[in-house]
């Protein structure tokens, strides 16, 4: 066997052989997903470097060359602007990290809009724990301008949406609205390759993932539901684990590889939740359908919320889809006063 046959399909082979099935396609599409494979590996590097740079910070938070250490949530920013302005394929951006909407003006003005989360996990940075980055990619509605629905737009209309992981590896995971296939970078030679294709998330629910201490915030439903989880573990023998790292990406793509559930419910008292619509619950939302699992607040489906504003929140319940579709049951029975049972 040749060298180039032992290797695998690479993040770039891939996009193209989905391409060829499309007659049509200019390619503007594949160099956004290629473009964004840039980025993360951009980001990456500066991931790696964290302890480092942390360690130099901290004799006066000043690195070697004599600059201010920079926060990586604001270096994952730039670098992810940078590169999809540069792309030639993107005419807006909205960010986590910017009040209001980015527009790339004039010839370098594409057909796409993204948003995203350059790096979800942020309290996670300092302590060495993964952390990544979430997009999700929409087609311009106008040819013209840049309009205000080509941002506040339901999840339903993504064409594409992923998510980076800066763990032990750096996994890039994405959808095209068909399949989700997950790509690790090799560092070695600074290439992603295909390392699972087409993934089904389990339909048994073995994960558990949700920050308890949030309790006295919660709605009437979730302590019954997380008891009722628990309690059948005993029958079942310890059928679920908590498993809760605290950076959504993370805990996200855990329980699409093993099977889970993540909850982080509206707060009881404002109504109010704490992940954002449009970078962080539509992108893995849409990744959970495509792969035959489910995303709501609670009962209303993620992918069918009208965004308001750039920053909206919500409640998130996402994971496997019986047992998404277990919390529905438990928001109902307490939404209607019937506890019993
Ligand atoms: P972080 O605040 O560290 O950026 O919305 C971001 C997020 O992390 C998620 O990644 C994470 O799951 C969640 O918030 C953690 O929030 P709590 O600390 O309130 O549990």
């Amino acid at each position: 066997m040749s060298l180039a046959a032992e290797f695998g399909i690479t993040l770039t082979q891939h996009i193209l052989r989905k391409q060829y099935g499309h007659r049509d396609a200019r390619g503007q599409f594949s160099q956004l997903l290629t473009q964004i494979g840039v980025a993360g590996k951009l980001i990456t590097a500066q991931v790696r470097r964290a302890g480092l740079i942390e360690l130099w910070g901290a004799t006066g938070e000043i690195n070697v060359q004599g600059e201010t250490v920079q926060k990586l949530d604001r270096i994952a920013n730039d670098t992810f602007i940078e590169v999809l302005r540069r792309s030639g394929c993107v005419a807006a951006m909205a960010s986590e990290e910017e009040d209001e909407v980015i527009e790339v003006p004039g010839p370098l003005a594409g057909d796409y809009v993204v948003a995203f989360d350059p790096l979800d996990g942020s309290s996670n940075i300092d302590v060495n724990v993964s952390i990544g980055t979430i997009f999700a990619i929409y087609r311009r509605q106008d040819r013209n301008e840049v309009v205000r629905s080509d941002i506040l737009r339901p999840g339903r209309e993504q064409v594409a949406a992923g998510y980076i992981v800066y763990g032990p590896s750096t996994a890039l995971v994405y959808t095209d609205g068909h399949t989700v296939d997950c790509f690790t970078l090799d560092p070695s030679c600074g290439e992603y390759f295909l390392t699972r294709e087409n993934i089904r998330m389990p339909e048994k629910s073995v994960q558990l993932s949700i920050n308890e201490s949030n309790e006295p915030y919660w709605s009437p439903w979730v302590r019954p539901y997380l008891d009722a989880v628990k309690a059948r573990n005993d029958a079942e023998k310890r059928r679920v684990s908590s498993r809760h790292v605290g950076s959504l990406v993370a805990d996200f793509h855990r329980n699409l590889l093993k099977g889970g559930i993540y909850l982080y419910p509206t707060d009881a008292k404002t109504g109010r939740g704490k992940l954002r619509v449009l970078y962080e619950c539509n992108p893995l939302a849409f990744i959970a359908e495509v792969a035959g699992g489910a995303a709501t607040d609670g009962n209303r489906r993620i992918l069918d919320i009208e965004p308001t504003g750039l920053h909206d929140r919500t409640g998130l319940v996402i994971g496997s889809k019986s047992e998404v579709e277990r919390v529905a049951e438990f928001v109902e029975k307490f939404a209607s006063g019937v506890t019993g049972g």
